[in-house]
């Protein structure tokens, strides 16, 4: 049978703890067995403690371990890249992709504008893919995916494929777009890095993968988030409920 595995997940912040007003620095979250837990939670607190957004002084990490029964094995979302030479057209690339997915124009046009003036979010915006109103009411706390990571086996076979993009945050993204592009009521995502020397975002959905586009935002800016699109019949629970608690495995 398979291994037992752990759910690990860190959130730092700068000025006290997120609920008392404190700065988001940084987040992460993973999946791996007992004996690469120990080497999981230091990644994540180094990962905390030399962050471009400030110098964390809250820390949590959460171990939790996961029942092997509730685990869904996923393949990645493909990759594919769009360079674009300015933040102009990367985000009308951006727009183009996310109509061709399904996403209204409004819909996009909203989700923009939220990431644009967004500073401070911990986790995801739900909107709806079809009006562009905003349907979660978590306010800067968001919605945060957890319980997923890489299996050894499909990381290495997937850093072969892909050696170019074999980083720590190419991985994670990957991770976390393939579980939200499995969920249910999903339509597309839209993301880029709040982190203000990474300017590289990405669209992605099911049946397009993961595309990633080279420029969404200017450097030195502290914008950034991610919107996850769902169709107007979305039950936010089971939404909700698969982001938060369904295990996921890349294989
Ligand atoms: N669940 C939901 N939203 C999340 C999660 C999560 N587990 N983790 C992060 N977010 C949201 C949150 O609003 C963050 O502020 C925002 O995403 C950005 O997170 O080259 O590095 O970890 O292919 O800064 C994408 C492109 C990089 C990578 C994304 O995001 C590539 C990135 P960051
Ligand atoms: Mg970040």
């Amino acid at each position: 049978m398979y291994e037992e595995m752990y759910s690990i997940r860190m959130r730092a912040a700068e000025g006290g703890p997120h609920e008392h007003g404190g700065f988001h620095i940084s987040g992460g979250e993973t999946l791996v067995p007992k004996d690469l837990l120990e080497a999981a939670a230091k990644t994540f607190v180094h990962k905390a403690l030399n962050h471009s957004r400030g110098d964390a002084d809250f820390i949590q990490v959460i171990i939790e371990k996961v029942s092997s029964d509730h685990l869904v094995r996923l393949p990645p979302l493909s990759v594919s890249t769009e360079a674009v030479n300015s933040v102009e057209e990367g985000r009308h690339r951006a727009i183009e992709l996310l109509q061709n997915f399904g996403v209204s124009e409004m819909a996009i046009a909203n989700g923009i504008e939220r990431l644009q003036n967004t500073t401070d979010l911990r986790g995801a915006v739900i909107m709806s893919a079809v009006g562009g109103e905003r349907l979660d009411d978590r306010g800067s706390r968001g919605v945060r995916a957890t319980r997923m990571g890489w299996s050894q086996e499909g990381y290495t076979r997937w850093s072969a494929l892909y050696p170019e993009l074999a980083s720590p945050r190419v991985a994670e993204a990957i991770v976390l777009a393939t579980k939200v592009a499995y969920a249910p009521f999903i339509v597309a995502e839209l993301c880029w890095s709040d982190d203000p020397e990474y300017v590289t975002g990405y669209v992605s959905c099911r049946e397009k993968g993961y595309v990633r586009i080279t420029h969404l935002k200017e450097k030195g800016d502290f914008s950034g988030g991610r919107i996850f699109y769902v169709s107007d019949d979305v039950q936010l629970d089971q939404f909700i409920g698969f982001l938060e608690q369904t295990a996921v495995l890349l294989v």
